[in-house]
């Protein structure tokens, strides 16, 4: 029985177009995903847009639109960015959903049966822009001495009646789980969530009624619920709750929250502390991934660097961009990323190292052998090269991937690539052509299988394009596990079956800077 996984990504605010982070965000999880599956496990990955609140509310109201026009559009955007980048959610949900406002009613009154709800008036500071309260001693001084919050956004004081919830009576349990080894990743994460609790918790206001934008609290309809109330409930609703069945058994508790660095409160604190009220069981692990920097610098509309990742992606291909942030960023860290620094990796490790690798390999299979593989001895130069490309892509690179530690996984894979093209020049297949044909057919089938290899490592990053070679190559659908790779007696078969390799087209075409970016 294949083992259960289920992941998620944060849900987008959809009050502008995705951005990079956005973009980032998802094509990391889909990484996971994708090798989760690939490692035999039945993957459940969700992600969707978080259409309520008080930020969306105000967009709309600017642009003189309804909340459900802007989410509508918006949303739309997400999810073609989402499908043009090739993420294989298995959900894409949207707070606006009917099942979504069902299960937010479910979880709320899962609370008030705890009897951890009670009405009372909030006075205290908000920022729309982070959707968060925040306590006086949090603030730090702007320009002109406004009052801004920690993330450096505006406040402003909001007084009203409100729902809150006894987050004071979870400091405990909540420190136990905390202090729980790979609950919060990076670690360095964690000791900061510590100090939240151990300063006193305060009972969070849960509800709002200065606007209606949101699920309706049970039983007070003056009442929408805090836009983060409902916001982490998308994570149950995707997996059934609160009806159970099937999926629930299977998927609930997740097995990864994946977000960002800057919302690790809620999903460490509040999410948690709303389960346990609820009796329902807490997810595994929570990763907040670090920021992604343009050229250093943090995007905004005002700085005038914003980038389209849609535009990207266009631009450079799909599979360069998501090598490129995998193999470029250490995952849990901020990165930076330029056009250039793209172009120029992705032409050095993909097109010329890896692509043209493959490319060299069929050719010359193509050309000097009729592309016939035949069954051959290996020599202990080919057995080396055999040893240290398995063990890349066999060991390193699924125990990193593991571990979320993508970067350092591809480096491994990336000197397994290396190490062919090294072994290419030393072998000379060329010059063999004419000296010792047998040897040359060693060496090029010793490449093959090599680069087979190499293709099904990196499948998770590069879909397509690890797709294609693996098309090239002749491989079957079903055989590109990394189970697979333990399987020594595959090459022998596809011979075996009189299996030919046409002349190949390259598969990583070198990318051109475009001309504004130059
Ligand atoms: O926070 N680099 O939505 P959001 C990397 N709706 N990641 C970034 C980033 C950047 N420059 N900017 C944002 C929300 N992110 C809530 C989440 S979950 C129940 C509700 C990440 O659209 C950010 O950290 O502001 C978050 O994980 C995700 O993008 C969505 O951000």
């Amino acid at each position: 029985m294949a083992e259960p996984y289920y992941l998620t990504t944060a849900i987008h605010y959809p009050n502008g177009k995705p951005h990079i982070g956005h973009a980032y965000e998802t094509i990391a999880a889909d990484v996971i995903a994708r090798f989760q599956r690939q490692q035999g496990r039945e993957v459940r990955f969700q992600t969707g847009t978080d259409e309520h609140g008080l930020k969306m509310a105000q967009k709309a109201r600017d642009l003189d639109v309804t909340p459900r026009e802007l989410a509508d559009e918006m949303s739309g955007y997400f999810r073609e960015l989402f499908d043009i980048l090739n993420i294989s959610y298995d959900r894409f949900i949207r707070t606006t959903d009917a099942d979504h406002h069902r299960a937010s009613q479910a979880i709320w009154q899962a609370m008030e049966a705890k009897g951890d709800l009670y009405l009372d008036r909030y006075e205290g500071w908000y920022s729309i822009r982070d959707e968060a309260y925040y306590d006086e001693k949090e603030l730090v001084e702007g320009e002109g001495g406004q009052k801004l919050s920690p993330q450096g956004t505006p406040v402003e004081w909001t007084e009203e009646e409100t729902w809150f919830f006894r987050l004071s009576n979870y400091a405990e349990p909540l420190l136990e789980l905390l202090a729980k080894p790979g609950f919060i990743e990076p670690a360095s994460r964690r000791n900061e969530m510590i100090a939240f609790v151990e300063r006193g918790l305060q009972d969070l206001s849960v509800s709002r009624t200065s606007f209606d934008w949101g699920v309706k609290v049970p039983g007070d309809d003056a009442h929408v619920m805090y836009v983060w109330v409902d916001a982490l409930t998308n994570y149950i609703t995707g997996v059934g709750y609160p009806d159970g069945g099937e999926m629930w058994e299977k998927f609930w508790p997740a097995d990864l929250h994946l977000i960002g660095k800057d919302i690790v409160r809620f999903h460490t604190i509040y999410w948690p502390a709303f389960l346990m009220s609820a009796d329902l069981p807490l997810p595994k692990k929570v990763f907040g991934h670090g920021f992604l920097l343009n050229r250093g610098v943090k995007e905004s509309k005002s700085a005038g660097n914003v980038t389209d990742p849609m535009e990207l992606a266009e631009t450079f291909g799909v599979d360069a961009l998501r090598y490129f942030l995998m193999a470029e960023v250490t995952f849990g860290q901020d990165g930076s990323y330029s056009a250039e620094a793209l172009v120029n990796k992705v032409n050095a490790e993909l097109a010329n190292s890896f692509g043209n690798l493959a490319q060299r390999t069929l050719s010359m299979i193509a050309k000097n052998m009729d592309g016939k593989l035949e069954s051959f001895s290996t020599a202990a130069d080919d057995k080396a090269l055999l040893e240290k490309v398995g063990e890349a892509c066999a060991e390193i690179l699924p125990r990193e991937f593991e571990c979320l530690n993508f970067s350092v996984g591809i480096e491994a894979w990336l000197k397994a690539v290396y190490a062919c093209n090294a072994y290419v020049d030393e072998q000379a297949p060329w010059a063999l052509k004419k000296t010792d044909p047998e040897r040359m057919k060693a060496v090029l089938q010793t490449l093959f299988i090599a680069i087979r290899d190499l293709a099904i490592a990196i499948q998770p990053v590069v879909p397509e394009k690890a797709g294609a070679v693996l098309d090239q190559l002749g491989i079957a659908g079903d055989r590109r596990n990394y189970a697979d790779l333990a399987d020594t007696a595959w090459f022998e078969g596809l011979a075996a079956t009189g299996h030919t390799i046409d002349k190949p087209t390259p598969v990583f075409p070198r990318l051109e800077l475009v001309q504004e970016e130059a």
